[in-house]
């Protein structure tokens, strides 16, 4: 076969054209290209993005989907985050956690340098220097990064959800600092996915900053800044460098138009517990006149303490919105519909498609599929008019299909989205989705208490999953497949975050998914209504509310809880707005098991553990 890889002076003209002049940058460049034996090398940036919207559409690998959005499909065994191929891999085996999957670097380089070389063969590999951060935040000398990718369309949705471009990595106060970043494709139809011959991989060398995926064109697997750098690099740099938290949080602006105070509230959600429905919402109608949410993060918060007044401030480190599309729709989120609008530059993944009209369409989109089933087509391309009896009921779209835009297209996206210093943080929440005994609301004030209620967040065991029936998956922090560093030391890097600001957030656990066991009814109607219980739990930090104390925190009184326009009947509020003590003992067990996987957690976290524990045991039933 031919050479086609580039020389070595081809590459130095096409850097020097693109005003790439970083020498630690080039000189990583001229690594990867060479070992993955890419024929062209592109550096893009967002002023690309047009050209290479145009150039994805002459190739059929997007379609249109009206004007300003667009559409791809991914392979069919490649459509979600593989957390069993993600590995967190250091010099040290004292990084060993309980779920980074850690593997020492010195056996995984060689193993993804073999699997990567020449593996871009006959494609262009486009560079894109990005910035995971606003520009000017303090924290940008652990935002700045260079993925390397083999893929025009992760280059477009780099484009969405990062800052990209030269001007990121060319005037760096050290050159060598910035995160390298190689994502190979693979041969997506021979790589084995979820067998036992998998050549998968997907490693975070967390020491070294670098970030080496492979076999994979998928979300987190393929776009490198928002997963693997924007969590699980920058919350191992947070801990290494003791400044800053990194944490699959949401973050919100809720402003008081009668007074104008604005509070800031950010927080963790298992997946599936409508985190980004949330972050996205409008206050119900009756409050509307006077509360303003604005949105700047469904996803990803680093949070620091601003040495100015000593409080903790975030910033969302993303550009974008990587959204799952299910049952997204006017009721649940007509935000993320405001933001996928004709003319946003959406990047619509596996949803179904019509060729003819050009028109998506995801299950919860509309209560029925498009009556006219004419030139629709699945997920996986497949026309619907034509699919055999047994594949009548399958869904049109993948359950982990996207929307992927720009934050800038969120219709109640924040004024000061981009401000370099964050917005001070009020309240920091945790919330699953659980069907009995956590209530609506229960705020915490003690940081250790705070803390010990994130570590035992966790997601209801599904029927068909792990089945047990109330058992919680833990999930610490919403942090699961995102932890880089052990869980103990986690912990503590924690406490000392916090516990280092001047003054502190309070801590609350929310649940809007709370069912009546005999019909199974939702007790609290949710969506905007949540909006009610933040702004309760923001009252309580100004001293405005007192709420009732449990051996689990601070519940509202039915009283303090603004309920005008909510139709809810009162045996159900009493509900959710108390403590079933004898299911809360059980929950204390399995606790106890959870925590005990964790080494060197700290002795703050135990003593709060025990103290709900008593407190618990001393309640009545
Ligand atoms: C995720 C995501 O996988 O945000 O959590 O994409
Ligand atoms: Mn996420």
């Amino acid at each position: 076969m031919m050479d086609t890889r580039p020389h070595l002076s081809d590459l130095t003209a096409t850097l020097d054209e693109a005003g790439l002049t970083n020498p630690a940058v080039r000189e990583f460049i001229a690594h990867w290209a060479e070992v993955t034996g890419a024929s062209r090398i592109e550096v893009v940036g967002a002023a690309d993005d047009s050209r290479l919207l145009r150039e994805s559409l002459a190739a059929g690998e997007i379609f249109p989907a009206g004007e300003g959005r667009y559409y791809a499909r991914s392979y069919i065994k490649d459509t979600a985050r593989s957390e069993e191929r993600t590995i967190v891999a250091t010099a040290n085996p004292a990084d060993k956690g309980v779920y980074n999957n850690w593997h020492p670097s010195g056996q995984m380089r060689p193993l993804l340098t073999e699997r990567m070389r020449g593996a871009s063969a006959g494609k262009t590999m486009y560079v894109i220097p990005y910035l995971m951060a606003p520009p000017g935040s303090p924290l940008v000398p652990y935002a700045v990064g260079v993925e390397l990718t083999d893929h025009r369309t992760v280059a477009l949705h780099m484009i969405r959800m990062a800052r990209c471009g030269v001007e990121y990595v060319n005037e760096l106060a050290e050159p060598g600092k910035f995160v390298r970043g190689v994502h190979v494709t693979g041969d997506l139809e021979n790589l084995g996915q979820g067998t036992p011959d998998d050549q998968r991989y997907f490693v975070t060398f967390a020491d070294e900053r670098t970030i080496l995926h492979f076999g994979s064109s998928y979300g987190g697997n393929a776009l490198l800044g928002k997963i693997a750098h924007g969590l699980r690099q920058a919350c191992y740099d947070g801990w290494a460098s003791g400044e800053f938290l990194a944490e699959q949080f949401m973050l919100i602006g809720v402003t008081d138009k009668q007074t104008g105070r604005t509070w800031h509230i950010c927080g963790g959600f298992p997946s599936a517990s409508g985190k980004t429905n949330l972050a996205m919402m409008l206050p119900p109608d009756s409050l509307g006149d006077r509360y303003h949410v604005s949105f700047y993060g469904d996803d990803i918060a680093w949070l620091r303490v601003d040495p100015a007044d000593g409080r903790i401030y975030a910033i969302n480190p993303e550009f974008g919105v990587f959204g799952v599309a299910k049952d997204t729709n006017e009721m649940t989120n007509p935000t993320a519909l405001g933001s996928v609008a004709p003319g946003t530059g959406v990047l619509f993944t596996n949803v179904a498609y019509n060729e003819l009209t050009q028109e998506v369409w995801w299950e919860g989109r509309t209560p029925q599929p498009p009556a006219n089933r004419a030139g629709w087509r699945d997920w996986k391309g497949q026309l619907i008019s034509e699919r055999p009896e047994a594949a009548a009921s399958d869904p049109w779209a993948h359950p982990n299909s996207r929307f992927t835009t720009t934050l800038a297209n969120v219709p109640n996206i924040a004024a000061d989205f981009a401000s370099p210093r964050g917005v001070p943080i009020d309240a920091i929440i945790f919330g699953g989705r659980t069907s009995d005994r956590e209530p609506l609301i229960r705020a915490i004030t003690d940081l250790a208490e705070g803390v010990y209620d994130g570590l035992t967040l966790g997601a209801e065991a599904t029927f068909a999953a792990e089945g047990v029936d109330g058992q919680l998956r833990y999930d610490p922090m919403s942090m699961r497949p995102f932890m880089s560093y052990p869980e103990g030391a986690y912990a503590a890097h924690w406490l000392r975050i916090i516990g280092s600001a001047a003054e502190r957030p309070i801590f609350a656990h929310v649940n809007w998914f709370q069912r009546d066991p005999a019909d199974g009814h939702f007790l609290w109607p949710g969506y905007r209504d949540n909006l009610r219980a933040l702004l309760w739990l923001m009252r309580l930090r100004d001293g405005l509310v007192e709420g009732v104390p449990t051996p689990v925190g601070i519940v509202p009184a039915a009283s303090e809880l603004d309920l005008e326009g909510v139709d809810i009947a009162p045996v159900d509020l009493a509900k959710i707005l108390s403590i079933d003590a004898d299911r809360w003992r059980t929950e204390m067990t399995r606790r106890e098991r959870h925590l005990a996987q964790f080494e060197g957690l700290p002795e703050e976290i135990w003593a709060a553990h025990r103290r709900v524990a008593a407190a618990l045991e001393a309640a009545p039933d």
